[in-house]
């Protein structure tokens, strides 16, 4: 995965995990094509979605993995996993059981994708009215789950790239043996 990170073009995987509904969808797609369409059809299969981003003079391709509505049953399979070296775990800051599923979900991350990078992602910070996660209980989270934190709005675009660019700035990181 990591090797071929000085040619012109490399893949790096990143996975987004977490229950249904949470914005996963929202977040990846408002990051590839910028915008928030609120219709996304869940289909068969991973949806994968390509964007490339410049790291340090690098052309990097992320390839964004999307469950397609597999995860209601909370049994997403082993290769959706396998080589990721970034992984949403997104919740709902409106859905308490959404946030309480998150060490499920990283369970399985940590298991068929260690090394990757964990960010836990509060998404749906433009329904401030009807939030039920505090913003610290999302930071306490994450660190239970060695992860990083981002609260986000796919619907406004607020802190979608910061996501994806820390994830192929760690890429290059750990491929120059500046992280372990
Ligand atoms: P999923 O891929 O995790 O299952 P989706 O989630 O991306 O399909 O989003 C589920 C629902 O939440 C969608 O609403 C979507 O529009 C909405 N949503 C996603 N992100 C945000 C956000 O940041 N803010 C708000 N307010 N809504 C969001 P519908 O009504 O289409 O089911
Ligand atoms: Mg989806």
């Amino acid at each position: 995965m990591t090797s071929g990170i000085d040619d012109a073009d490399v893949s790096l995987k990143v996975i987004a995990v977490g229950d249904a509904a949470v914005g996963k969808t929202s977040i990846v797609g408002r990051y590839v094509t910028g915008a928030f369409e609120s219709s996304y059809k869940a289909t068969i299969g991973t949806d994968i979605f390509r964007k490339i981003v410049h790291v340090e003079g690098r052309r990097i391709a992320l390839l964004c993995y999307d469950t397609a509505g597999q995860e209601r049953f909370r049994n997403l399979v082993e290769r959706y996993f396998i080589g990721a070296i970034g992984a949403l775990l997104v919740y709902d800051i409106t859905n308490r059981e959404s946030f309480e599923n998150l060490p499920t979900w990283t369970h399985q991350v940590d298991k068929h994708a260690g090394g990757a990078l964990k960010i836990v992602i509060g998404n749906k910070i433009d329904l401030k009215s009807e939030r039920i996660v505090s913003g610290e209980e999302g930071q306490g989270m994450s660190q239970q789950l060695d992860a990083e934190f981002i609260e986000t709005s796919a619907k406004d675009g607020l802190n979608i790239e910061p996501v994806f660019e820390r994830i192929a700035l760690y890429a290059v990181d750990r491929v120059r043996g500046r992280v372990p």
